[in-house]
């Protein structure tokens, strides 16, 4: 049998447009195999892009936090700090007020101290008088036994003219003719190391046996007006009762002549304490 070419031709026909139509359906398979595969890679990537977003989020609200919280605690700390330095200011004007006070406390304190000061030199001073005085009182009281025992001894027969050695006797007292330039307080002192005082003159008679003597350069005798000037006042406590100034004496030279000595010619006159005499005279009470 003879083949019929026109149904070849539509058998190759039939089987190219099935071939074409199954191209088309694998191509549009593959399209949308792509599509697929391109919007599953749009959704990860969305997905990861929003995680990623939300925890960039997440940090900042965290690292927000975080500063405000630095930021109250820095502000705490300034008031704190703010409070502090109120407090030190206010400190600071007490410690100034304070130092003020102890300033003005010092100043006061300086000026009772001074105050303390000058009343001890004074009572020092006063205590230092005192002290002569009672000291020359209990000396003119023994002087003033002395001479009632010799008035009793003598009404009782004794006779009271003994007197140590080197020593001279002149009615009731002895006296010793001391040489040698000493000032007035080395005189004095050493009339006391002799058991004597320097001399104290209470008449005419005692003065011209004195006188008689007595060196004739010029000699210390017991008159002093230390204490106040032109009150001349005897050691032995006894009162002034006689005197023999040299005419234009005592003359208190320069402000400073406070002891007095005898002339060669038994005159009186004020010296300088420490200036130096050749002679000095001493005198106690006799012995019976
Ligand atoms: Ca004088
Ligand atoms: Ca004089």
């Amino acid at each position: 049998m003879e083949e019929n070419p026109y149904t070849d031709v539509a058998n190759f026909s039939r089987k190219q447009r099935c071939r074409q139509g199954t191209q088309l359906v694998l191509l549009g398979l593959g399209t949308a195999a792509l599509w697929a595969v391109l919007l599953t890679l749009l959704l990860l990537w969305h997905w990861d892009t929003a995680k990623n977003l939300k925890q960039l989020e997440e940090t900042a609200a965290r690292n927000v936090s975080q500063v405000s919280r630095n930021l109250e605690r820095h502000k705490s700390q300034q008031l704190g700090q703010e409070s502090q330095a109120a407090k030190m200011a206010q400190n600071m004007e007490k410690i100034q007020v304070e130092q003020e006070t102890m300033k003005s406390q010092d100043s006061e304190l300086s000026w009772n101290l001074d105050g303390l000061r000058a009343d001890l030199t004074n009572f020092k001073s006063l205590s230092l008088n005192e002290k002569r005085t009672v000291v020359d009182l209990l000396e003119k009281l023994q002087e003033d036994v002395a001479k009632l025992r010799i008035e009793l001894q003598e009404l009782n027969g004794s006779k009271c003219t003994t007197c140590p050695e080197n020593w001279v006797n002149f009615q009731k007292k002895c006296y010793y003719f001391g040489e040698g330039a000493k000032t007035w307080i080395e005189a004095r002192y050493t009339c006391e190391d002799l058991q004597g005082r320097l001399v104290s003159i209470h008449s005419l008679e005692e003065q011209a046996f004195l006188t008689k003597h007595a060196d004739m350069k010029g000699s210390w005798i017991g008159l002093r007006d230390l204490n106040v000037e032109g009150e001349f006042i005897w050691m032995d406590g006894s009162p002034v009762d006689y005197s023999n100034w040299q005419l234009g004496e005592p003359n208190n030279q320069a402000q400073g002549e406070d002891c007095v000595m005898m002339l060669g010619s038994g005159k009186w006159n004020d010296a300088f304490c420490r200036s130096k005499q050749d002679g000095w005279v001493c005198d106690q009470l006799v012995t019976c």
